[in-house]
Parts: C-alpha cells; structure tokens; sequence
C-alpha cells in the first residue's frame, strides 16, 4: 500500500502541459564528506563495490525466487524489499541523452548475523548483484505502433493482488496535440522472479477520464478499504480520477466512476502510514505542485466511495540526509537525493537511501541503518548505478 517515487522532473515530448515531477524529499549540496566519525557496526556487507562509475564489476545472480508476500517494493515476493533506481549513470559512449531504463536492485536475506541491526534476525540487505534493469525498448508497451523513450518508475504496489509488487511506469506515447492525450503510464507485472515481460498500458475508462490533462502522478493505496490496492491519478480541473482495484493483467482496473473533485496538479501518497486517520481507508495528498520538502499540502481522505473527504493540511517533514559517502570524478559538484526511508534492512525501523551524484557518469547510491544521529551514520553499503551499463 506504499509507493515508491519517480524523483526524477519528466519532460514529455510533445506535451503541451506541465511535466509531473515528484521531486525528492531533500536535495543537498554535500560540501563535506568523510565526517570521520567511528562506526558502531561493520559499514559494509555482501558485495559492496566501490562508488565511483566506470566500468561494472560486480558480477551478477539471479533473482531468488519468491513465493509472494504483502510487503511494499517487492517485485519477486521473498520477503525483502526491493529497491526502484530511476535515474542511472550514462555510458561514456552514450551521446544521444536515451533514457538509461530503471534499475531494480533487489533485497536478500543476510546470514544470521552480519552486523546489521536486525532485532527480529529477519534481516534484509539489498545484493546489488541481484539486479535487473528495465528499458523501454525491452519492456515497454507500444503506443500507435511506437515503442516509449521516456521510461520512469513513479510508484510500485501489488495492482493485480497476486503478492508480487507491481511496478508503474510514465512514458511518452505519441500525442498530436489535439483533443485527450492517450494514457501515459504503463504497468509492469512482478512474479516470483521480479519483474516479468513487457508493460500494458494503464486502462482508465472513458468516464473516469476529465479534460485533456495527461492522467499523472498515480498514487497506490486501499482509498476504499476493500483490502484490494487503488489506484489514483490526476484529472483535469483539480479532479481525481480513482481506479478500484485489483486490476487485470490488462491494465483494467476492477472498476472506475467519474472522477471526484477535491484535488489538484499533484497527488502524492502520505509519508509513513497511508491512512492517517485510522479509518482503515488509505489517503491521498493533494499538492499544489510536485511534492518538496516541507511543502504543505491538503489530504484528501479515503472511504467507502474512496478519496473524497477534505482532511486538512498535510505537510511532508523535511529529511536531513547523512554525510554522503566521497565520490572523487566527476562533471559538477556532488548533489545527494534522498530517494527512499523505508524499512531496507528488515528491523521495521525506517533507513535512508540516497544517491549522490557528479553529472550524469558518475555516482553513488548509500543505504544508511535508521539512525537518530543522522550526521554520524556511516551507510551500510555503498555502489554504482554503473553496474546497470551494458
Ligand atoms: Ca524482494
Ligand atoms: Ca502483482
Ligand atoms: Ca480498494
Ligand atoms: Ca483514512
């Protein structure tokens, strides 16, 4: 009932209206790095790699099998969250600025004690060497005969409730201008080898489309409390287009009325627990733009007609990300993005996972433990998305 985020600012071809963009929680320049402080726990564990781009080492596994289950970012279903890297490092060769894909890194148990803080000894690591990179020219739908160039992971829950996480994309479907848009976003189906085969479209109904906005941010979550994961997605005319599910392999989902009013250009889910009023109906965040640390927003409440109470204001708590881990070559000074607080390591306490970033070829992604000294922690593993390069 969670939802990862596409952190990156999408420019559509041809789309006469604004991109969607869920920007990061937090964006820091990271002035300072090696804080030097004494790590109370071994940083490192199975196949850390050094985070600097270049050329991929770290050899590469299969997805172990899963057998499903109902955590959130789990495309294989094995009990460990999975991780969703829209933005990857581009080849040196590569001059034509493509979309690189979406690199998926999955999570796999750790010995019985590998230093991780693990109360409950379920513990999780993500193995960058079980990973899986998505492209449009491999996994995407075809729109009008044209496959998508744009490929950019925007949010994952179970859509078809088979208990493997799905995973939702935004691409760029030809559009001429005139009249309503197709939909953008494409579905992909996990299984219990992560994520399988090609997209489908997102099906909204003819009635539950408003207006000729592109249909965007989609938000997971049970909005009427059936215990079958929704969908919501922008109308025009600050309308919400809710799309019940479970939804088919088709992309249809099990049904759709008129979209509801009561939104806005950008829905996000809450940070933390989707139903903040314990109504046991997620709800959604209606923002006035792309999500921002500390930006203020409205909730729009969930029940049995699904997101259609207005709930008050809602403001997502800035994140201060640790010291991010040195990244010596680069094009620009490092940028860290905070891209993820979820629970990696299988304690059920929120860790931090970041990216920091010199231009496009060069980077590092961090897992930090949760931590209440932010400013002292040291990650748990560090590597590159140059491990998705080809
Ligand atoms: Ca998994
Ligand atoms: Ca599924
Ligand atoms: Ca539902
Ligand atoms: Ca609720």
């Amino acid at each position: 009932m969670t939802a990862i985020r596409g952190w990156v600012v999408r420019v559509r071809a041809g789309a006469g209206t604004a991109a969607g963009a869920l920007c990061a929680a937090v964006v820091l320049l990271t002035a300072l790095t090696g804080c030097g402080t004494t790590p109370d726990r071994p940083a490192t564990k199975n196949g850390d790699t050094a985070p600097l781009a270049g050329r991929a080492t770290t050899p590469s596994l299969p997805v172990p099998r899963g057998r499903g289950s109902r955590l959130p970012s789990d495309f294989n279903g094995d009990g460990h969250r999975d991780l969703v890297l829209n933005d990857l490092v581009k080849s040196p060769t590569d001059s034509h600025g493509d979309d690189s894909g979406i690199g998926i890194v999955y999570g796999t148990q750790t010995g019985a004690d590998t230093g991780s803080n693990s109360a409950t000894g379920a513990a999780s690591a993500l193995d960058p060497a079980v990973r899986q990179l998505l492209t449009p020219r491999e996994h995407g739908a075809e729109v009008q005969g044209v496959l998508p160039a744009a490929f950019d992971a925007e949010a994952s829950c179970d859509l078809d409730k088979d208990g493997y996480t799905d995973l939702i994309v935004a691409t760029d479907p030809p559009y001429d201008g005139i009249g309503r848009p197709p939909v953008p976003l494409q579905l992909l189906f996990g299984s219990p080898t992560g994520i399988t085969g090609r997209a489908v479209v997102l099906r909204i109904p003819e009635q539950a489309r408003y207006g000729n906005d592109w249909p965007d941010h989609p938000v997971c979550g049970d909005f009427d409390g059936d215990g079958s994961t929704d969908l919501a997605v922008t109308a025009s005319a600050d309308r919400v287009s809710f799309l019940r599910g479970p939804f088919s392999r088709k992309g249809a989902p099990r049904t759709a009325a008129a979209p509801v009013p009561g939104g806005g250009p950008a829905l996000a889910a809450p940070a933390g627990a989707a139903d903040t009023d314990a109504d046991g109906a997620d709800d959604l965040v209606v923002l006035p733009r792309t999500r921002t640390p500390g930006a203020g927003g409205k909730l729009l409440l969930g029940g049995p007609t699904g997101p259609a109470r207005p709930g008050g204001r809602y403001t997502f708590d800035a994140v201060t990300a640790p010291p991010a881990p040195g990244l010596p070559e680069g094009e620009t000074k490092p940028v860290t993005d905070v891209l993820v607080h979820a629970d990696f390591d299988g304690d059920e306490r929120p860790d931090m996972v970041t990216r920091t970033h010199r231009g496009e070829r060069a980077d590092v992604i961090a897992l930090y433990a949760a931590t209440k000294n932010p400013a002292g922690a040291r990650p748990l593993i560090t590597f590159s998305t140059s491990i998705f390069l080809p």
